[in-house]
């Protein structure tokens, strides 16, 4: 059984016709590093979900990058056209309806400007934060864009 969190990311997934799998891992996948153990994949593979909220208009944006980067704020506010600094987790569970940790790429309560780093591409397949710390799932890397409705971008 799913937990909550967890459930609500596999229905979105499902009501958008993927077949992906939800797992709940018994220790924390809260990090890149811990999610890339669990699953046995590079760390590069992992989807990291970063939430920043513009400074200007107070929206949120959605930030998926490779486990393996640091994301460059400089290209971000280009794209983005006004400055940008971090969520604060309240913020980020007002918008997603999850919590740090576990920020899917889909599935949140409002919708989310995104950004989708292009080194995500160079794999075929990438594990994502599916609701909690310990969920995720497996996805080709060529779905993202589609998915998420995000912008492929230079992120590092
Ligand atoms: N489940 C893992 C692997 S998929 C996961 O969600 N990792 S993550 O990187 O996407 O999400 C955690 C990220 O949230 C960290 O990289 C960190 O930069 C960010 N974060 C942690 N604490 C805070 C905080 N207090 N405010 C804003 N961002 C935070």
């Amino acid at each position: 059984m799913l937990s909550k969190s967890a459930q609500k990311v596999q229905d979105a997934l499902k009501k958008l016709g993927y077949a992906y799998e939800v797992i709940e891992a018994p220790e924390s996948t809260r990090t890149a590093e811990e999610a890339a153990t669990r699953v046995g994949c590079e760390v590069g593979q992992i989807v990291k979900s970063l939430i920043f909220k513009g400074k200007k208009s107070g929206k949120a944006i959605l930030i998926l990058t490779s486990g393996a980067n640091r994301v460059d704020v400089k290209g971000i506010i280009a794209h983005a056209q006004e400055k940008i600094g971090r969520a604060d987790p309240d913020f980020v569970r007002e918008r997603t309806g999850f919590a740090i940790g576990g920020i899917p790429p889909l599935g949140h309560l409002h919708p989310i400007e995104t950004y989708v780093d292009e080194d995500l591409l160079s794999f075929d397949e990438v594990w994502a934060a599916a609701g909690t710390p310990k969920a995720l799932f497996k996805m080709p890397a060529s779905e993202l864009e589609k998915m998420t409705g995000g912008k492929i971008v230079q992120v590092k």
